[in-house]
């Protein structure tokens, strides 16, 4: 695997710490040879990151401020890696937020702003961000984004973000029709429960865990380094003939009923 994203410029989205999805993506991407651009939100996961790349002996080509709240700071952050970097191949789109009170209880009771901020940053910021991007990547590439299985059904406390999820992977197959053209596939991987930042204090997080490791065919929770290594393979030409796909990375368990 050494050079199968050699010569490839990457930006990763959603570094927050060493346990983030997107760190294990990095891991990956960095061990094939990519280039690498981050973008982040929090001073706090810049500081992380800063830290984390020195840690890996990683360098990364530019590091930009990327709120995917705001359409001004979606432009302002692909502005600077055009002007900076140039062309890119590739994105990885690793972010999510719902409000913590929104992710218990019953889903009727999700308040209209709740709902709206989920789909905002959870759903609609994979639209601007490659309808940004894709003015980058002008020789084609990949896009991927992060997924759960609370997307194709009910998972108690998932909630509001099982909603953002579904509407997620429904915009990454109409996004797929429209960049195909353009030799840019889009796909999701779809992840079991990993501990992060994000699960943390979240309700019934480590049943979960438990859930998979007595029912799951494999019987053993996923890493953020599986979860890196199907992300490098849609990032490279391994998966050239696949797009607007949810690949399923959880030990098996969504085939369980
Ligand atoms: P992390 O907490 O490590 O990462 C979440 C990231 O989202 C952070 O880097 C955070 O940045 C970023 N983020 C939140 N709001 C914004 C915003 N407005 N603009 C830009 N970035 C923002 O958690 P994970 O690695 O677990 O989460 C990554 C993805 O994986 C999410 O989409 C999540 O739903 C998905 N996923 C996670 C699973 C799990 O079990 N952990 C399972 C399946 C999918 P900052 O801190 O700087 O605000
Ligand atoms: C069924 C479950 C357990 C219950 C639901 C968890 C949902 C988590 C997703 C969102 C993204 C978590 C979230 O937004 C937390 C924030 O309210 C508070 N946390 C933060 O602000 C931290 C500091 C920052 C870094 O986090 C973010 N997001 O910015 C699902 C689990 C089994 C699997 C899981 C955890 C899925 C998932 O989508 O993350």
């Amino acid at each position: 695997m050494a050079n199968l994203l050699e010569g490839k410029k990457i930006v990763v989205m959603g570094v927050a710490s060493e346990r983030s999805i997107a760190w294990g993506i990095t891991k990956s991407l960095h061990n094939a040879g990519a280039n690498l651009i981050f973008t982040y939100r929090q001073e706090r996961s810049y500081q992380k990151l800063t830290k984390l790349l020195e840690k890996y002996d990683i360098q990364a080509e530019l590091v930009v401020s990327c709120d995917v709240a705001s359409d001004e700071s979606v432009q302002q952050a692909f502005k600077e890696i055009k002007e900076k970097i140039g062309v890119i191949h590739g994105v990885i789109h690793s972010v999510a937020f719902a409000k913590r009170e929104e992710l218990k209880g019953e889903y009727a009771d999700t308040s209209r702003d709740g709902f709206l901020l989920a789909q905002e940053i959870s759903a609609y910021s994979l639209v601007s961000v490659t309808k940004a991007a894709k003015e980058l990547m002008t020789e084609g590439g990949s896009i991927v984004t992060q997924t759960y299985l609370g997307a194709e059904r009910v998972i108690q406390n998932y909630n509001v973000m099982g909603v953002a999820k579904a509407s997620l992977e429904a915009s990454m197959r109409y996004l797929a029709e429209d960049m195909g053209k353009y030799n840019i596939r889009v796909n999701a991987v779809s992840a079991g429960p990993i501990r992060t930042l994000s699960a943390k204090g979240v309700s019934g997080f480590n049943e979960k865990m438990s859930i998979i490791e007595e029912k799951a065919p494999l019987r053993r929770n996923v890493d953020q380094d599986q979860v890196g290594d199907a992300t490098l393979f849609f990032m490279s030409e391994l998966s050239r003939g696949i797009t607007g796909e949810v690949l399923h990375v959880d030990s098996g368990y969504h085939i369980i009923g």
